[in-house]
């Protein structure tokens, strides 16, 4: 095929998918994965590795299922509090000295890992090119655990809204504003490692703290649970989910911690991992759109990145937290690094109100309109199955502890052959100006 033949061929393809193409596809995807209601299935008690494997792997269909940890003797479900994990962890020495050390992800407002948009200061329009869209990492602090708690319990406390709506941007997030000389500026490398912010204060160690009304989540995705709380790896074995290995004949890679309540969010993205994600205590809220969505979630799109910092201006009275962002960049040109993400946030199109809001949504993401979310609400002592590449927003509806099992995914396998080519289908007519210059 010469340069010339390509050319008309990609011409083709593109003109075959138009909007006609688009809805007939999304109302087939639509009742796949729920039997024709918006609710997933329930099972009882755990399947054998044959049914789920039949059922619920092959088909990529998420699953609820209960009963699969289970106290011995009572046969009632595991449950697990913040508070039992500080009683459990705290040993008679440690108690007499400080508790457990633990890594927390902190934002300003719960909306860490996903897009932001950044003003300057001052400027009142909204015009695209006064403002710009980047992907925010949250800070990482270490603190106590019995820190942890108070902060987490004092978020809980501040009923008032956190922010008002004129401060919330497209996706309703708040807009992150900077003074000209805080624009987001380029520093040379990023660092999460917070021992600089450690000193030594009458034999024991201090760590600086965030600004008081930070939200808080403990949502390390390095196999946390067993790495640094090994003493609860006994109240969750592995062998109680010997069916799900089976049926996904791949190996266990991590099992991670989660606490945080109603005021934290996982904004929408995939995972190349099965999921068992185990609600310990509280209730998690999933919203869940199957891997076939990705062209209607504009995945495509790249933003610059960051990471959220707190600069500290000390006067004589007072200590000063305003926050801040410092770009993610890489090399020695300073390149600016970028990451393709979901910006737009599908639960605004759920709610019954703000038609305003949704319009302005769809006008900018036309093929949103074809995506069918799933709400998921998964309570204590329930295992939620996230079949590999589903995409996810999370919440919390109070204070919640989860406990996640990521097994290895298969790339070797139509589901990844056929996503791969979905993700590349994009309106032609569809770009965002982000750049880094
Ligand atoms: O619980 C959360 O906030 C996110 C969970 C998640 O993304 C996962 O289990 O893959």
């Amino acid at each position: 095929m010469d340069g010339e033949q390509r050319k008309t061929a990609t011409t083709q393809t593109a003109t075959i998918i138009g909007d006609p193409q688009w809805k007939e596809f999304s109302e087939n995807l639509q009742y796949l994965w729920c039997d024709g209601s918006a609710a997933i299935a329930v099972l009882p008690n755990p399947p054998t590795a044959l049914e789920f494997s039949r059922d619920f792997v092959s088909k990529s269909r998420p699953c609820i299922i209960r009963n699969v940890f289970v106290e011995e003797g009572e046969g009632t479900p595991k449950q697990l509090t913040l508070g039992d994990i500080i009683t459990t962890t705290t040993t008679q020495q440690q108690q007499q000295e400080d508790d457990r050390v633990i890594t927390v992800d902190v934002t300003p407002d719960g909306q860490g890992d996903c897009v932001r948009t950044c003003r300057q200061h001052g400027t009142s329009t909204t015009t695209h090119g006064e403002e710009e869209e980047i992907f925010v990492q949250p800070k990482e602090y270490q603190m106590t655990l019995s820190e942890f708690r108070t902060r987490l319990r004092r978020q809980q406390e501040q009923q008032q809204p956190r922010k008002t709506s004129h401060d919330l941007d497209i996706h309703g997030r708040p807009v992150l504003t900077f003074h000209a000389e805080e624009e987001p500026s380029s520093s040379a490398t990023m660092s999460n490692d917070n021992n600089d912010d450690a000193d030594m204060h009458n034999g024991k160690t201090q760590y600086s703290l965030p600004p008081d009304d930070s939200v808080v989540y403990y949502s390390r995705q390095n196999d946390c649970l067993r790495t640094e709380f090994p003493e609860l790896q006994s109240l969750f074995p592995v062998g109680a989910l010997d069916w799900a290995q089976q049926a996904f004949g791949t190996s266990l890679d991590a099992v991670n911690l989660w606490i945080g309540n109603e005021a934290a969010v996982s904004s929408m993205h995939k995972d190349h991992y099965e999921n068992l994600f185990y609600v310990a205590s509280g209730e998690k809220i999933f919203t869940l759109c199957p891997p076939a969505c990705v062209p209607f979630l504009y995945e495509h799109l790249e933003y610059p990145t960051a990471v959220f910092d707190v600069d500290v201006d000390v006067d004589e009275n007072d200590h000063q937290h305003q926050w801040s962002i410092r770009r993610i960049v890489q090399g020695d040109d300073g390149e600016c690094t970028k990451v393709r993400w979901v910006a737009p946030d599908v639960t605004s199109l759920m709610s019954a109100n703000d038609n305003d809001h949704k319009s302005s949504l769809l006008e900018r993401y036309p093929l949103l309109k074809h995506v069918h979310p799933i709400e998921v609400r998964v309570q204590k002592g329930d295992l939620l199955y996230l079949p590999s590449l589903w995409f996810h927003r999370v919440t919390q509806s109070c204070e919640t502890v989860g406990v996640n099992f990521w097994y290895d995914m298969h790339f070797d396998s139509p589901l990844w052959c056929y996503y791969s080519l979905l993700s590349q289908l994009q309106p032609t007519n569809h770009s965002n100006s982000n750049s880094c210059e």
